[in-house]
């Protein structure tokens, strides 16, 4: 598409879609626009992927995730046009300033974090690789909520990215399913039949995912809830107004809000409505499919793969074998036996709190016949299996888990070591009775979003050495590993890296007043606020070296940013307690005029994906440092590798896999590893000694106990405190000293200036491994048994390495 066709495609949706004109048009009317004229392009690809999909009739993958974090998308699409340099010139023709008119753009924070994340990597690649896939989800009403701070402290309002026209989707008010609620099962002629009480109406909007090039393209189909009947005339008529639009409201809510919470289930029926709604809408969609190109059912699993995203739609299970069973007419056994060939199951946490249970009153009450039937699934499990407890259900409760792992014929873990954390510990029991379905996916991230949109100046370094194929081929990042020896390519590198880190500076002059300096080393820790994820951790290594320059102000001090990003959940105190410490020391330490030419903090609110593609660019240090044992994986971790930044880490989730990839010498390791904190945990008063052994882990805290961060009000972090001194589950007092340990040594390093960019070299050369091109590869040949359809390329059956 020539500069000149965009430029008038844009016009006359400005003019014929948005009713306005140039004179008149806002940034965001503009941005609308661009974007029709670049989704009119899409169009064609979607429909020719839809069609050899169709005439293919072989297997389609089903991507079932409650989130779809998937930030904005017209740079995506963009991009993968390879429409930049024709919409750049487009818009500067129109007198507009492309990358202003992209960041207008509301991100779609239809997620909480890492695995809403995941799910938006995994369409883009599904996209790319060209395997014919849907991702199935919820159109949220209000994404995750804006966050701000007021004095510190976070403060939530809700977020509303459909206040403007959502250019992506297309309504399909005919693709739409009654859903139903509690109501009563009753036996019919041998058959059993449930009559929900309530239901209402699920009605699919689309958006079409474009890959790389637009070879190809799939479609995420998200539901709406709607009401079966819009209002109660009678009602109305009698003045009633309220009352009238009751049944809508209602309806409605169940595509309200995301839960803004990732570990703990809230407001628990609406949670599981929400579960159960988008779970069957999508399962009837299926079928309906399978049904219009295949008549028999029992050939489901060689036609359907269906990915659960962790356990919020694994009420699939039960669904499908109710729809199979029950209204098809499949004798039980066999459509367990189908279903459990469909489905797969993805974990993404060990964490107790968040492994979801539903206690089986709320189940009956919501979903009687699903839960006669897991009681059926648990009993023929159970009898298959004499020698064993039945596991499923426990207390009044089922346990989601356990059913999504009875349901699935394959199990997935998102790491190495969280894999076998698995096998160990919440699996150990179901693992032993199928140790061939337990398998690891190690996670990946886009390389079209995370290096070559979010870093121009990186990826164009990339292609000049090497060519473009890296950007769907990124193992071929390894061959500029020699470059780190050639002293003009590291400068060249360490070009690019200072200009992003200027583009930073500059933005965050602008938007926050905060002045930081290029120059310094930018230390970053970007992502859900939690414990586990030790931000206090990070924030105690910056008050101890605090005091420490401030005892020796004209030592020879590496300068450091600290930057910190992310939201914790409106329920979880000690997290906001985290935020509110990090603010108040921030506040604090940039105030301090002997410091501050040496250590700035700053924690710009609101983190989200676009925020992220700002910050991972210009990171030179990436901080994870989670208690081992606890992140599952981390995708954050692998997206500042591949971006020239160096990990600060302990052996958790992905880490372990990076530090081997790219060199135990160009990762910074610290900390206990996952089997030394479970022996630590149990040694009584670890915390305690930690705390005698170490003086400035004892001054730090003394420091935060005596009110040097909440001036006039000495107990405020009362509650962080006593945490780090008695219980400290996550163990951060115990693994300070050789995060101190560690952090000196990145200090040092820094300052060789040579050295620090052939290790961050060698970190973007040796992370191409964690494209999710490989990991959904590997899906695809592994759990899938499915095939992609690109006729050129070659990307069928290519290695996943
Ligand atoms: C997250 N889990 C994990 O905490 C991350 O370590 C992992 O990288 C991502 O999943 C993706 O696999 C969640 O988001 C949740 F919801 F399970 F807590």
């Amino acid at each position: 598409m020539t500069t000149t066709e965009l430029r008038e495609a844009i016009l006359a949706h400005l003019k014929y879609a948005l009713g306005t004109d140039p004179d008149r048009a806002s940034v965001t009317d503009w941005r609308i626009a661009l974007s029709y004229a670049i989704r009119d392009r899409i169009v064609d690809p979607w429909f020719a992927s839809t069609q050899a999909a169709e005439a293919a009739k072989g297997k389609r993958v089903y991507y079932l995730s409650m989130e779809f974090l998937i930030g904005r998308l017209l740079e995506d699409a963009v991009v993968n046009l390879g429409l930049m340099e024709s919409a750049s010139a487009a818009m500067s023709s129109l007198g507009l300033d492309l990358d202003t008119v992209l960041s207008d753009e509301p991100d779609a924070a239809l997620g909480n974090g890492g695995l809403g994340r995941l799910a938006a990597c995994f369409l883009e690649s599904l996209a790319t690789v060209g395997c014919p896939a849907y991702g199935y989800g919820i159109r949220y009403e209000h994404g995750l909520f804006r966050q701000s701070f007021v004095d510190g402290r976070q403060v939530e309002s809700p977020e509303d990215w459909l206040r403007q026209p959502h250019a992506w989707e297309f309504e399909r008010p005919g693709a739409a399913f009654e859903i139903g609620f509690g109501g009563r099962v009753a036996s019919n002629a041998g058959r059993t039949e449930w009559t929900p009480a309530e239901s209402v109406v699920a009605e699919a909007y689309d958006t079409p995912v474009i890959g790389w090039k637009g070879r190809w393209a799939n479609t995420l189909r998200l539901w709406s809830a709607k009401p079966t009947t819009f209002f109660d005339l009678d009602r109305f008529n009698r003045g009633d107004y309220y009352g009238a639009a009751e049944p809508e409201a209602l309806a409605r809510t169940i595509s309200r809000v995301l839960y803004p919470d990732d570990t703990t289930e809230e407001g628990k029926r609406l949670r599981l409505k929400q579960e159960y709604f988008f779970t069957a809408a999508s399962l009837n969609d299926i079928l309906r499919r399978f049904l219009s190109e295949h008549d028999d059912l029992r050939q489901l699993p060689r036609k359907v793969a269906i990915q659960l995203n962790d356990t919020h739609p694994a009420i699939a299970g039960p669904e499908l074998v109710r729809l199979l069973h029950d209204v098809h007419g499949m004798p039980l056994d066999e459509a367990i036996v189908t279903a459990r060939g469909c489905l797969s199951y993805t974990n993404h946490t060990l964490l107790p709190e968040a492994l979801e249970r539903w206690s089986e009153g709320l189940m009956g009450s919501l979903l009687p016949r699903h839960l006669s039937l897991i009681e059926r699934i648990d009993a023929a499990h159970a009898a298959a299996h004499p020698d064993r407890g039945i596991t499923m259900r426990e207390n009044g409760e089922v346990k989601m888990g356990e059913l999504a792992f009875c349901m699935a014929h394959k199990v997935n873990g998102v790491s190495a070591l969280h894999t076998e954390l698995m096998k160990r510990t919440v699996f150990s029991e179901l693992h032993r009775l199928h140790p061939e379905r337990i398998l690891n996916q190690t996670n990946g991230v886009t390389p079209r979003r995370w290096v070559l949109s979010a870093n121009p100046r990186l990826s164009g370094l990339l292609t000049d050495a090497i060519g473009e194929e890296w950007v769907d081929d990124l193992e071929r990042l390894h061959e500029i590993e020699p470059l780190a020896e050639d002293a003009g390519f590291r400068e060249d590198y360490a070009a690019a890296k200072r200009a992003n880190k200027e583009e930073l500076a500059s933005y965050l002059r602008a938007e926050r007043g905060v002045s930081v300096d290029p120059e310094a080393m930018f230390d970053v820790q970007i992502k859900r606020i939690h414990e586990y994820k030790r931000q206090h951790l990070n924030i105690l290594e910056a008050i101890a070296l605090w005091q420490e320059i401030g005892d020796n102000p004209n030592g020879d001090w590496t300068p450091r940013v600290k930057i910190f990003g992310g939201k914790a959940a409106p329920g979880y105190v000690f997290a906001k307690e985290i935020i509110h410490l990090i603010n108040s020391v921030a506040q604090v330490i940039n105030s301090d005029p002997v410091t501050s030419k040496f250590l700035k903090i700053d924690y710009p609110a609101n983190y989200n994906v676009s925020l992220a593609e700002r910050l991972i660019p210009a990171s030179d240090l990436s901080e994870q440092i989670s208690t081992a044992g606890k992140e599952a994986s981390g995708t954050g971790n692998m997206k500042f590798a591949l971006n020239g930044a160096l990990t600060i880490g302990t052996l958790d989730g992905a880490n372990v896999e990076i530090r081997e990839l790219v060199g135990a010498e160009n990762f910074f390791l610290f900390g206990m590893d996952a089997d030394e904190v479970m022996a630590r945990r149990a040694i009584d008063g670890h915390a305690a000694r930690a705390i005698e052994a170490d003086p400035r882990l004892a001054r730090a805290l003394d420091a935060i106990r005596d009110g040097a961060f909440s001036p006039g009000e000495r107990g405020r972090f009362d509650a962080i405190v006593s945490n780090l001194s008695q219980a400290d589950y996550f163990l951060v007092s115990s693994d300070f000293t050789d995060y101190w340990r560690a952090q000196r040594e990145v200090d040092v390093a820094y300052r060789d200036r040579t050295a620090w960019m052939r290790m961050a070299i060698l970190n973007t050369a040796r992370s191409g491994w964690f494209s999710s091109d490989r990991t959904i590869r590997s899906y695809m040949s592994q759990i899938w048994n499915a095939q992609g359809l690109l006729a050129d390329a070659g990307t069928d059956g290519r290695d996943e390495g």
